[in-house]
C-alpha cells in the first residue's frame, strides 16, 4: 500500500464513521485514510448494499471494515466491497462486544490464528485491493509477546501486508466494549516492535492518540497513526495534522465547514435529513469560545421540521461573534 496514504486514518467506528462523517472528515484530512463502521459479511452479502455500503466519490482512500469469520463468507463479501469501489478492505479482530463474541468474531478471533489465515487468504483470493486486519494485542490476560506475534506471522503469511494495532488486550469478560477502550493498558512499545522485527510489515498504531505531537511522535516508529474518539470529538485536529505531515494551508474551521455546504444540500435534495449530517459536525469547535453554543444549535435545531443549511450559518456566527477566530496550530 503506498506509505504516504496509511501515515493518518480514522479508525472505523459504529454508528460514527458513516458516509456523511466521512465525506467530512476528508474535507477537513485530505490525506487521511478513512474506514468505514464494521459491517458483518452476512449482512454486506443478504443486507441493504445501498444503505450498508453508501459512499461518496470524495471519501477515496476509504477502506471497508468486515466482521465476520466464515472465510466464504468474508471472500463473497470482499469481492462486493471492491466491487462497490472501496479501496481497501479490513478485517476487524478487535471489537470484544458480546453479541461480537457470540458470533465468533472480533477481538476472540486473536485465539484463532489459523482461522483469521484462512480468511485472509479467501478475502484476498476473492479480491483485488489490499486485505488488512484491525486486531489488540491479545485476549484477556494474556501478554505474551510470542503469541502476537505468531497471529501477526500466521495472518501476514495468508496476505495480509498491513495491520492495525490497537495497542491495548481486549478483555473478552466484564468490561463493556467503552471500558474495553480505556481500562486495559496501552502498549504502544508493542506496535513499534513489531514494525522493528518486521519491517516488511505495514504498521498502523491505534488507541488513545488525541494530541498533535503524540501522533507526530508514533511515526518514528510505525507507518502511521489512526486516531478514533479525538478524531470525531475533535475533528479539527484532523485538519491540523493532514496540514502539518503533508502540506498546505491551514484553513479556519468556518471556511471548512462552508465548503460542506454542497454536500449538504445535495443530501437535503435527496431526502436526507440534516440532523444525519450536523451530528458529526458538533465537536468542529470544541475547545474554542462559542463552542458550546455552536454544538447546542446544531444539535436542538437540526431536529426540527425543514431544517436547512442556514441552521449551520446560524450556529457559525455565533462562532464567529466572538472576536477572530483563532486558526493557529495551538
Ligand atoms: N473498532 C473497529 O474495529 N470496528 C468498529 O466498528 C468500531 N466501532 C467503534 C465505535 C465507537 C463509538 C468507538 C468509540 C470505537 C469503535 N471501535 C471500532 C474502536 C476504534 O476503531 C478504535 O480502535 C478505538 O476507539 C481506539 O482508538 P481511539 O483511542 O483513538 O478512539
Amino acid at each position: 500500500m503506498d506509505p504516504q496514504t496509511i501515515k493518518l486514518s480514522v479508525a472505523p467506528m459504529m454508528d460514527w464513521t458513516d458516509t456523511h462523517c466521512r465525506v467530512f472528515h476528508r474535507l477537513l484530512a485530505p490525506h487521511a485514510r478513512l474506514y468505514t463502521e464494521m459491517v458483518h459479511a452476512n449482512a454486506v452479502i443478504h443486507g441493504d448494499r445501498d444503505r450498508l455500503l453508501a459512499m461518496d466519490a470524495v471519501e477515496h482512500p476509504v477502506a471497508l471494515q468486515l466482521g465476520g469469520s466464515e472465510p466464504e463468507l468474508l471472500a463473497q463479501a470482499a469481492r462486493i466491497g471492491a466491487e462497490h469501489g472501496f479501496d481497501e478492505v479490513n478485517l476487524n479482530c478487535g471489537c470484544p462486544s458480546d453479541r461480537v463474541q457470540a458470533g465468533r468474531f472480533g477481538a476472540c478471533l486473536m485465539r484463532e490464528p489459523t482461522l483469521v489465515a484462512e480468511s485472509v487468504a479467501a478475502m484476498v483470493e476473492g479480491c483485488d485491493v489490499p486485505v488488512t486486519v484491525k486486531c489488540r494485542l491479545g485476549v484477556d490476560d494474556d501478554h505474551d509477546w510470542d503469541r502476537f506475534a505468531h497471529f501477526i506471522d500466521t495472518v501476514a503469511q495468508a496476505g495480509c501486508g498491513m495491520f492495525v494495532i490497537h495497542a491495548r488486550n481486549a478483555w473478552l469478560q466484564g468490561l463493556s466494549p467503552k471500558e474495553n477502550r480505556e481500562v486495559p493498558p496501552l502498549r504502544y512499545d508493542w506496535a513499534y516492535r513489531l514494525k522493528h522485527e518486521r519491517p516488511q510489515l505495514q504498521i498502523v498504531v491505534n488507541g488513545g492518540i488525541a494530541m498533535q505531537d503524540e501522533a507526530t511522535a508514533h511515526l518514528d516508529h510505525t507507518d502511521g497513526a489512526m486516531l478514533g474518539r479525538a478524531a470525531y470529538h475533535d475533528p479539527y485536529l484532523l485538519h491540523r495534522l493532514d496540514v502539518a505531515w503533508f502540506g498546505g494551508e491551514l484553513r479556519s474551521r468556518g471556511e471548512l465547514l462552508r465548503a460542506l455546504r454542497p454536500y449538504v444540500e445535495s443530501q437535503l435534495a435527496r431526502g436526507v435529513y440534516l440532523k444525519h449530517i450536523t451530528r458529526h459536525l458538533l465537536g468542529l469547535f470544541a475547545g474554542e469560545r462559542g463552542g458550546r453554543a455552536f454544538r447546542q444549535v446544531l444539535s436542538e435545531g437540526a431536529h426540527k421540521p425543514g431544517a436547512d443549511w442556514s441552521l449551520i450559518e446560524e450556529a457559525l456566527a455565533i462562532t464567529e461573534s466572538f472576536a477572530g477566530e483563532r486558526v493557529d496550530a495551538a
